[in-house]
């Protein structure tokens, strides 16, 4: 990790917090699922002011062609986590690993990479902006994270999705690296596993085997090296408790773009 990145709040400036959580209502598959009338009435209290936040964030992000594609797309932060259960999951080809599903879910699940090839898949280039100022355009293809939690189903209390990473805690951190989003970046048709990217197998310097793509998000939101994810409805007992591993240090949570 890399401590530059306190210099650049100025970015992260806008975040409407909690009142993001609100609108699922572009996704009509919702509807009928349980948790959706909670997070619906909740969003009725929401101000004119964050309902205007909230209409820009069920866009989609920017989608660029392959000639846009920058030419090399640099390492950030964890290049290669330093543990010895990540290196025998590598040095395997990562046939062993698999993605455990649970928290607040009917169906918890564990998934190989091949049961997340077979999910349906998404393929977008897209801009990655870093807090540290460099951003750079890639193409990335993966299980959409909408898929998978329709099949493990949110119970009614679901309101964030976390994403434990495989990077271990560093000397003088504060805990390993973390990541949360709400449901609505979490069904968001942009938002997926990727297991590509420029359409090779994920580099390990660049998250393998999965990474977490949300496009209307800053970089440090999308967590590689991803091992489990957590259904959650508060951060409470988490790490830090604010939802991610740079935000333990003050980031905002909400880190749209
Ligand atoms: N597990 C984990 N995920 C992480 C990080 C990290 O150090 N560890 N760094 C974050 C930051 S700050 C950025 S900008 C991107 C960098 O992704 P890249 O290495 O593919 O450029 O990953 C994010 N996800
Ligand atoms: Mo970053």
């Amino acid at each position: 990790m890399n401590g530059t990145h306190d210099g650049r709040r100025r970015f992260l400036a806008r975040g409407i917090g909690a009142a993001g959580t609100l609108f699922v209502a572009g996704c009509e598959r919702l509807s009928n699922s349980d948790w959706f009338p909670k997070v619906l009435s909740a969003g009725e209290k929401a101000s004119a002011a964050v309902a205007h936040a909230i209409t820009s964030r069920k866009s989609m992000a920017q989608e660029f062609t392959d000639a846009d594609r920058s030419p090399s797309f640099r390492s950030n932060g964890t290049a290669e986590p330093d543990s010895d259960t990540y290196r025998m999951l590598a040095a395997n080809g990562f046939a062993d690993y698999r993605l455990e599903v649970g928290g607040l879910v009917a169906q918890p699940a564990s998934l190989s990479l091949a049961d997340l090839r077979a999910l349906p898949s998404r393929t977008q280039i897209t801009r990655h902006d870093c807090v540290e100022g460099w951003s750079a355009i890639a193409k990335w293809k993966g299980a959409r994270l909408a898929a998978l939690l329709e099949a493990v189903r949110p119970g009614p209390e679901a309101r964030f999705v976390v994403f434990h990473c495989a990077d271990p805690m560093e000397a003088g951190g504060t805990s390993p690296y973390y990541e949360s989003i709400d449901l609505e970046d979490a069904f968001h048709p942009q938002t997926i596993l990727a297991y590509e990217m420029n359409d090779a197998v994920l580099p390990i310097a660049n998250g393998a085997p999965i990474r977490l793509r949300v496009e209307r998000q800053l970089g440090y939101k999308h967590a590689k090296y991803v091992m489990r994810i957590e259904v959650v409805e508060s951060f409470v007992g988490i790490a830090g408790g604010k939802g991610g591993y740079w935000e333990d240090q003050g980031y905002q949570w909400f880190a749209g773009i």
